[in-house]
């Protein structure tokens, strides 16, 4: 009946058509253009023929992932009636679907989301698979759903159902969204087709029950003034605790669609674009859907990388079983890896394979795992002191302590134990991965491989590329961070890799507001404002005041016109008075056990008594000046990597600050905040501050990048 390149039309035997979805130019079905028209092709089709009804169908695995974000870049930039125009295609879509002469079923065979879900909300009766899930992620992307589902989703589910669903932007798993009323039926995937048919076939047999589903849709909910007002209170509070002020999507869908609620249907669809539009010009949509388009990059990134290696992993070895060996080995042997853990003494071995039965404990505990497979986890972790079995590794990973000589030593001692084609790999976070190679025979078969603590936790590892490291060995070390479902981004060897080598600047920053009188309360509570989890004090204590303090050399070594620091800084002095931060309770905060053993940060007077007589007599800055103080040294040391080619674009580097170090979501990473708030402005804030040095410095490029108007990203 319709035959397009995303969607085609058939009659089938009983009288009834199915509509399919099958974008195959693109890995999952998405709602871009060219599919919104076909759509518009295919009602029609639909509307001029003699069918008693519809079955929608998808011949992917994802059902209809939602709008194609890669298409909002254009459509968002544009003027309002442009947007309205954009959205109001497939609006009018939905409204002809859902007013067709005959009853619609959907069978949601796997993800429906955002505008796929939407589309479903459309059709009389939704089917889903028990392995589907579905639900509103756009508050996630900065936006409210735009085509229909702020409308539809109450008069199907009620009020507060709906505001849960949109507010909060989860996929939902099959049982929750029957409970709650999105969906009819739940069913085995492999009796869906013939569920939907059946389903499809009592509407057509009496129909009054889906005519009043229709106008259930059509009417407004008439819930009284004090009730609605009551949900939206509940519904704000809740995500105001949840996420802070700096989210306003989840704010304004819960206001429109409160503000919706008793209107007639088009009206609502009228409250609905405006909330839409709205968000659409803040700088948090498109921070968000900026990080939405930097993430496809990175995996591309990776999926090119890894395309040039010779063959998965099949065993992978751990040298060192400390937190972070155990950490490593735990993430092999979930992601299915046969994994051989190698210490030189039994108790780092029970210490590592104690880090990996915690984790797993845990994960028992919350349902996440069953026991039987949590023990075959932890069986495919082989301890052992010796290097027998090491050969048959075709990665070996060292954790060993953070010293270059015994790293060299132990690297190439392992590097006379396995066959050429081995991999090598270390987890230093701070020791030059050309320095480590001199120590190999075959430093072509080194990198380094960079996991964040802890472990399990952290998306990011760094796969450091030093001088002589090999394009096979990237490719394999990609492969290998993807296989253990981490985020592998690629970067040139530098002290400090890409990540501390921003985050240590910001540190710079924070040590000359504590020299200058700063007080590093304020400053965790500014940042933190700001939008970082932590603040900088609090996050110094967490690292490790003695980590942090040896990086902080490190650092200074590699880059001394700019991190070389003559004064006494407050790391340092913490570490002198042996305040090591959470690890033996005492950094720059005091730490106690509290609720569920969860480590409670407390002020200590002893801190000011190391301080006072090295700092400037305390003073207040502005908040302005503390973000600016802090932010520009990270700013300009990220300008530095891109230019020296230590990250390959300012998207990769963006997703690594996101996944490394929790960079606010919400601002989108460096270069996406530089962005927003503009270059020439940005050199104007640094130049605020170039008595305090080569820190404050903006390069050469940025200064060209302000004079000329240029930006990082095209969109
Ligand atoms: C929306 O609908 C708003 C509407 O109300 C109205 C607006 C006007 N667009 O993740 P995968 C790509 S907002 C473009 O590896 P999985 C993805 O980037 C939309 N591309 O698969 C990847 O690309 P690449 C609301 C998309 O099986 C490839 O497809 N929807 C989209 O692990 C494979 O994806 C969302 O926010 C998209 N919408 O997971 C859903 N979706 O191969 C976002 C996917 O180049 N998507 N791609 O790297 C997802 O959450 C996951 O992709 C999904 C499948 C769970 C569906």
């Amino acid at each position: 009946m319709f035959e397009g390149k995303t969607l085609t039309v058939r009659a089938l035997e009983t009288g009834f058509a199915e509509l399919c979805f099958d974008n195959g130019a693109k890995p999952v079905n998405v709602f871009d253009r060219q599919t919104v028209t076909e759509l518009s092709s295919a009602l029609d089709a639909l509307a001029g023929s003699q069918i008693k009804g519809l079955l929608v169908t998808s011949a992917k695995k994802v059902f209809i992932a939602g709008a194609d974000i890669s298409e909002f870049g254009p459509a968002f930039g544009a003027g309002k009636e442009q947007l309205k125009g954009f959205l109001s295609v497939n609006n009018a879509n939905f409204n002809r679907l859902e007013n067709l002469p005959f009853p619609s079923v959907v069978a949601i065979n796997g993800f429906a989301l955002g505008g796929g879900f939407e589309f479903c909300l459309a059709c009389d009766y939704r089917i889903l698979s028990s392995a589907a899930q579905v639900g509103f992620p756009e508050v996630g992307l900065g936006i409210l759903p735009g085509w229909g589902g702020t409308v539809r989703s109450p008069r199907l589910a009620g009020l507060a159902n709906a505001l849960k669903w949109v507010a909060e932007g989860k996929q939902h798993r099959a049982d929750d969204a029957l409970v709650d009323g999105f969906v009819d039926e739940v069913v085995d995937p492999d009796t869906l087709r013939q569920a939907a048919l059946a389903r499809l076939k009592s509407a057509v047999d009496s129909p009054a029950a889906y005519r009043s589903r229709r106008q259930q849709k059509a009417q407004p909910l008439m819930i009284s003034a004090d009730q609605a007002a009551a949900i939206e209170s509940s519904a704000l509070e809740a995500i105001r605790k949840k996420l802070g002020d700096h989210y306003p999507a989840p704010q304004v869908a819960i206001k429109t669609m409160v503000s919706a609620v008793n209107k007639p249907f088009e009206e609502a669809l009228e409250a609905e674009f405006d909330g839409f539009y709205r968000l659409s010009k803040t700088p948090e949509a498109r921070a968000l859907i900026g990080n939405f388009l930097s993430d496809q990059k990175l995996s591309s990134v990776a999926r090119k990388y890894a395309s040039a290696s010779p063959g998965p992993v099949r065993r992978a070895a751990v040298l060192g079983a400390g937190t972070m060996g155990g950490g490593i080995a735990y993430q092999n042997a979930v992601r299915g890896f046969a994994v051989f853990m190698k210490d030189i003494n039994q108790s780092a071995l029970d210490l590592g394979i104690g880090e990996a039965r915690g984790l797993l404990d845990k994960r028992v505990q919350r349902g996440a795992l069953s026991q039987e497979k949590a023990d075959s986890v932890l069986a495919a972790i082989t301890p052992s002191l010796s290097y027998d079995g090491m050969a048959e590794c075709d990665i070996v990973i060292e954790a060993v302590v953070e010293k270059e000589a015994v790293k060299k030593a132990v690297l190439a001692e392992v590097e006379r134990e396995v066959p050429e084609s081995t991999i090598l790999a270390s987890n230093t976070s701070s020791i030059l991965i050309s320095s480590i190679a001199e120590a190999l025979e075959r430093p072509e078969n080194f990198c380094g491989l960079h996991f964040f603590n802890p472990v399990h936790a952290m998306p990011l590892v760094e796969v450091v590329r030093g001088q002589k490291t090999s394009d096979v060995t990237v490719a394999r070390a990609v492969e290998h961070v993807l296989g253990m479902g981490k985020k592998p981004v690629v970067v040139n060897d530098c002290p400090g890799f890409l990540v501390n080598r921003v985050l240590f600047p910001y540190f710079a920053g924070f040590n000359l507001l504590m020299r200058d009188g700063a007080d590093f309360k304020d400053l965790d509570r500014v940042m933190e404002g700001w939008g970082w989890p932590m603040g900088p004090a609090y996050l110094l204590d967490v690292i490790g005041i003695d980590v942090a303090v040896h990086a902080a050399d490190v650092m200074a070594d590699g880059f001394p016109d700019r991190l070389k620091l003559d004064f006494p800084q407050a790391t340092h002095l913490m570490a002198e008075h042996k305040r090591l931060g959470q690890k033996n309770g005492k950094g720059f905060y005091l730490y106690e056990s509290g609720a569920k053993g969860k480590l409670a940060k407390q002020n200590d007077p002893e801190t000011w008594s190391i301080l006072s007589s090295h700092v400037a007599e305390r003073q207040r800055f502005g908040e302005d000046d503390i973000v600016a103080r802090m932010m520009v040294p990270m700013c300009i040391e990220m300008a530095r990597c891109l230019e020296e080619g230590i990250t390959g674009s300012p998207a990769e580097a963006d997703m690594a600050l996101l996944y490394g170090l929790g960079f606010p979501r919400f601002r989108g990473g460096v270069f996406r905040w530089l962005e927003e708030i503009g270059m020439a402005q940005f050199c104007a804030m640094a130049d605020r501050f170039s008595h305090l040095g080569k820190l404050y410095e903006p390069t050469e490029a940025m200064r060209g990048m302000a004079a000329d108007n240029r930006r990082y990203y095209s969109q």
